[in-house]
């Protein structure tokens, strides 16, 4: 090993590099080196910072993990102010918008436009002299903000020195800072670890975070930037457009988003806007709409402002995720295995883009934490498929006389006592098949897709059939005749032949199912197929004890125990052999050959495969004894690419993750 006598040359080498790292890891997400060897030089930096401090310079990376505590933010007046922007919320409004601006411009021509997802966090300025970072302020009023410079060094998208040629003597580049929507649920789950305020949604956990006077604990939120525009400029004539700006930032070093579009015509604006909206729930990170801009500069300067609200931009916002509501009542629902979970019935308010009338409060400690009591104003947040969350209780708006809600020591569907584990978040009755309430749960789930899949059989019909009694458990569904289905309320004759028909086919089924729809305790359809795949018949499982299953993937003590607790239990037994004699029968299990080429393997599918389903195709891998994955990631061992895949391909090709073709997959199948 060489030793560098060279300090300041060698310092400034490293910063050279590691800031290309950098570059290479968080804009272009394209690491080059591995992740020791980037450690090995930072060390080495800091080294030579500590032993000659007056080698450290503003753009060190080794300033990004924070430094001293401030007392106060300091106010900084923006040279350029930095713009509000006006919103619509449909495409009439977007139209009438485009039309207003060419009836100012006098002209009929469609324009030209650039189209952006409009991030939900906080406007920054970044102020680059000579290249280097020098200040980050806050929007604040737009006039002023904050000066949060030490804060937004430690952002590692943030470039601390932009790269090329072409750079500017004074260049202020704005930008959204953000916490995307995965680093904002760790975040938030540390915080209810360490017995603090979790935060309400991202936007506010990125407030907070760049907000704090000591820049360390700024350093350790997962704060990320994409960059939309330019403020102030020296040196340097401005560019002609806004997706020339967007170009030069992006050749500087500074992130842009993926999804910019430049497009003719407003008309144009609707597709990334249709579109955005439609993946909103499977973006990375919070979007509150589409941003559409006039892409001249020429006509941005002729379109001016209103106040400060420039007339050549628009933000097409989406239905708002988070709406404030009131709670009516605190119900307790009893699920399958006699979980408690308390549910608050809400005056029906719209949020997210649909009409949200229950919230699931989780359970005690949760109901607790939040302390929700019935006449409570509360926020309500929901987020795509996501079951809708109270998350905050409005308190200045608390009624007086409200009580605390505290959860039920008997079930309020069997009045059996309710018990509550140590260490179990979830309270539970203790009544099992007894109450009505796990009976119904059990059945539905039962007749489920992914369990027996009784097609017909659906949860209105199963609470039907036990409120009537004609059924009590599972194995009785075989049992039902005719006459008793079609005597039944809103059951038409075509129907009750269907569901019979139905119970028929779902007789045949494969032992994972099965074991699956039984809903033992802690038996997903993952343990239920190692289950299956590992011990083969049904006699080996009802006789394996704990020690026998835990060696089975998948299966831990807790499993274990439910599984054998299960087999313990006459009742459970009894209805196994009833449905057994009514004629549910899978074909016999193959034991899976640990020896085949994918045996341990993670594969994930996409695009169209020509010769099977792609359920099918799952199913195949999974007897082979491989994982079958949904998303593509570094552990996946490979892709297999149907006809027209897509961005799963695309990551595999960049991950460098071995892409196979259906071929090669039916391979696999006849080795
Ligand atoms: O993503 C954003 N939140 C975003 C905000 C964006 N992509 N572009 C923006 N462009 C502007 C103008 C049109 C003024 C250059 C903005 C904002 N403004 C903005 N953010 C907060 C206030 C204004």
């Amino acid at each position: 090993m060489v030793i560098p006598t060279n300090f300041p040359q060698r310092a400034s080498e490293l910063r050279d590099l590691i800031n290309k790292y950098n570059y290479l890891y968080y804009i272009i997400d394209n690491p080059e080196v591995p992740d020791s060897e980037y450690d090995r030089l930072f060390h080495e930096l800091k080294q030579i910072e500590t032993d000659h401090p007056e080698l450290l310079t503003a753009d060190s990376p080794t300033q990004r993990v924070g430094g001293k505590a401030l007392d106060k933010f300091n106010q900084i007046t923006h040279a350029i102010p930095m713009l509000s922007l006006d919103n619509v919320f449909d495409t009439e409004q977007l139209l009438a918008f485009d039309q207003r601006v060419r009836d100012w411009l006098n002209t009929s021509e469609s324009q030209v436009y650039a189209a952006e997802p409009k991030l939900d966090g906080l406007a920054i300025s970044l102020r680059y002299e000579q290249g280097v970072l020098t200040q980050a302020a806050t929007r604040g009023d737009g006039a002023t903000g904050e000066d949060v410079t030490a804060n937004v060094r430690t952002i590692p998208t943030v470039p601390l020195k932009l790269t090329g040629n072409d750079i500017p003597e004074v260049v202020e580049i704005r930008g959204e800072i953000f916490m995307p929507k995965a680093g904002f649920d760790t975040l938030n789950q540390q915080q209810i670890a360490d017995d603090k305020k979790p935060f309400v949604n991202p936007r506010n956990a990125a407030a907070g975070s760049l907000r704090q006077l000591d820049s360390k604990i700024t350093a350790s939120r997962p704060l990320e930037i994409y960059c939309y525009g330019l403020g102030e400029i020296q040196g340097m004539n401005k560019p002609d457009s806004h997706s020339e700006a967007m170009m030069l930032i992006s050749q500087w070093g500074c992130r842009i988003s993926p999804e910019l579009k430049r497009l003719t015509g407003i008309d144009e604006c609707m597709e990334p806007i249709t579109h955005l909206g439609a993946r909103r729930e499977s973006l990375p990170y919070d979007i509150a709409g589409v941003l559409c801009k006039f892409d001249s500069i020429q006509l941005q300067q002729r379109l001016g402002f209103v106040s400060r609200t420039p007339r050549w931009a628009i933000a097409h916002k989406f239905p708002a995720q988070e709406e404030i509501t009131i709670v009516e009542d605190i119900e307790i629902q009893v699920g399958r295995t006699g979980a408690l979970t308390p549910v608050a019935r809400l005056k029906p308010v719209f949020v997210g883009g649909v009409t949200v009338s229950n919230a699931t409060l989780h359970n005690q400690d949760e109901i607790e934490r939040k302390d929700v009591r019935v006449g409570d104003t509360v926020i309500v947040r929901r987020a795509g498929d996501v079951i809708p969350e109270v998350v905050q209780v409005v308190l200045s708006k608390r009624p007086d006389n409200t009580v605390l809600f505290s959860m039920p020591t008997h079930c309020p569907v069997c009045q059996s006592e309710v018990e509550r584990i140590e260490g179990e978040a979830k309270a539970r009755c203790s009544g099992g098949l007894y109450c009505a309430a796990q009976q119904k749960e059990a059945i539905k789930h039962f007749a489920s897709r992914k369990a027996m899949d009784v097609d017909g059989l659906g949860d209105k019909l199963v609470e039907q059939l036990v409120d009537e009694e004609l059924i009590a458990d599972v194995s009785d569904l075989f049992q039902l005749t005719l006459e008793q289905l079609s005597a039944l309320e809103r059951m038409g004759e075509k129907s009750a032949v269907n569901l019979i028909n139905a119970l028929q086919t779902a007789k045949q089924t494969t032992f994972s199912r099965f074991l699956f729809a039984l809903g033992i305790r802690e038996v997903g359809e993952a343990t239920a197929r190692a289950l299956a795949s590992h011990l083969l018949t049904l006699d080996v499982l009802q006789q394996a004890d704990e020690e026998t299953l835990i060696e089975i993937e998948d299966v831990g003590p807790v499993v274990a125990h439910h599984i054998v607790t299960f087999f313990h239990q006459a009742h459970n037994r009894e209805v196994i052999d009833r449905l057994l004699v009514a004629g549910v029968n899978w074909p016999e299990e193959q034991k899976v050959s640990s020896d085949s080429m994918i045996s341990g393997k993670t594969i994930v599918l996409t695009g169209t495969l020509e010769q099977m389903s792609r359920s099918e195709a799952k199913d195949k891998l999974l007897g082979l004894g491989a994982k079958v994955a949904g998303s593509v990631s570094k552990k996946t061992d490979f892709v297999v690419a149907g006809r027209d895949a897509g961005s799963k391909l695309s990551k595999a090709e960049k991950l460098g993750v071995s892409v196979v073709d259906e071929a090669t997959m039916l391979g696999w199948f006849s080795l």
